[in-house]
């Protein structure tokens, strides 16, 4: 990357729970509070909303922007499904690592990437996290250990098992969530790499988003055995199936896999049972030949942030008004990313072969 361009830094994690340490497993407490006071619990509570709404209304910006031109080649929105990488993210420690596919916006700004850096990306721009040059499906960030955004289903699993190999050699405690798509487990690297870190002992959490479709292609008509957790079995790992409609839920099975991973480097696989609410791409309408209105309209009555918000309601936690406002921030930020990038330059021709290959002898 050229020195002279000046990208937006990360965010600071705001979330209390970021750097709690997560009890031991025979304790049982669950990771969804952490064993925080109270008052840090409202105000995780909070945090995770703020997060799932600031997804929400960043990638509605990104649907308007493609409509509009300004965003081109693939996109692949993750609306519906932001409780998987708001609970997880939550849970990371800075220099834990995160490898994930295309469907990438949400969980690199709930791990912390600028959404200005994110937009920029999307526009093309010079100064989107990969120069303009990666585009939706390519965002990384060296600074947050955030290893991408990979097109290829189930190209990036391997990766993954890579990366918690590296953090054993060199010694250290830090895990590698690794997030895909259901169809991703009939991909034979996926199978490859989770034997692999299964013999090694890898400290890798696999993520499955069982969003129940690939591209228009119901997991029925793809996966011989529908129970994916099974596949953890089949390399004597350990697996969990969850609804991942709930960020709590998510939390805990997420908090038990990173403990694991962290105290007896041993990799877990997590079905996140979850649901798209839009096209598989800019390309596909949200219902149409491969799913219908009613069943789209019933697991959107499960939207992730109408559980919280609920939850939240009902303990008294979300006092009138304080809903609106987390919701304008989220907006007021994803405008902000959309002016910014639409002001940024596009990268000069000059580059074209910049980024290509790394030199890392050098
Ligand atoms: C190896 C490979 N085959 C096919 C494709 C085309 N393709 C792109 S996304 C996709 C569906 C993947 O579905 P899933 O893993 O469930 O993830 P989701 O899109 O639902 O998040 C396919 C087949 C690809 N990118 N890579
Ligand atoms: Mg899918």
């Amino acid at each position: 990357m050229t020195d002279a361009i000046k990208r937006e830094p990360a965010r600071p994690a705001k979330n209390p729970a970021a750097t709690a340490q997560v009890a031991p497993r025979e304790e049982a407490t669950p990771a969804s509070n952490n064993g925080l006071p109270p008052d840090d619990q409202v105000a995780l509570r909070k945090e995770l909303l703020k997060s799932m709404f600031l997804q929400r209304r960043f990638e509605e910006r990104c649907a308007e922007a493609y409509a509009l031109g300004k965003i081109g080649g693939f996109c692949h929105l993750y609306i519906g499904q932001e409780a998987i990488s708001a609970g997880t993210m939550s849970l990371l420690r800075p220099d834990d690592y995160v490898v994930t596919s295309y469907r990438d916006h949400g969980q690199a700004i709930a791990r912390g990437m600028s959404p200005r850096t994110v937009m920029a990306e999307l526009f093309g721009r010079q100064t989107g996290c990969s120069g303009g040059k990666g585009g939706s499906m390519h965002l990384f960030d060296k600074s947050l250990n955030f290893l991408g955004g990979h097109g290829i289903v189930g190209s990036h699993v391997p990766l993954a098992a890579g990366v918690g190999w590296a953090i054993k050699y060199r010694g250290g405690d830090q895990v590698c969530v690794c997030f895909f798509g259901e169809a991703a487990v009939n991909i034979g690297a996926f199978h490859e790499a989770l034997n692999m870190a299964s013999l090694w002992k890898l400290p890798v959490v696999f993520i499955i988003e069982n969003n129940r479709y690939g591209m228009g292609t119901a997991i029925s008509r793809a996966t011989a055995n529908e129970d994916v957790t099974t596949r953890a079995a089949a390399y004597k790992m350990h697996g969990e199936s969850i609804d991942a409609q709930d960020v709590f839920a998510v939390r805990d099975a997420v908090g038990r896999a990173i403990q694991l991973a962290r105290t007896e480097k041993t990799p877990t696989l997590l079905e996140m049972r979850t649901y798209r609410f839009m096209g598989h791409s800019m390309s596909d309408a949200a219902s149409g030949t491969y799913r219908t209105k009613e069943e789209l309209e019933e697991n959107m009555k499960r939207d992730p942030i109408l559980v919280l918000r609920e939850k939240m309601h009902a303990a008294g936690e979300l006092p009138e008004g304080d809903l609106a406002k987390i919701d304008e921030e989220a907006k007021v930020i994803a405008q902000d990313a959309w002016d910014y990038a639409d002001k940024s330059p596009e990268p000069p021709l000059s580059e074209l072969w910049e980024d290509v290959v790394v030199d890392t002898t050098s």
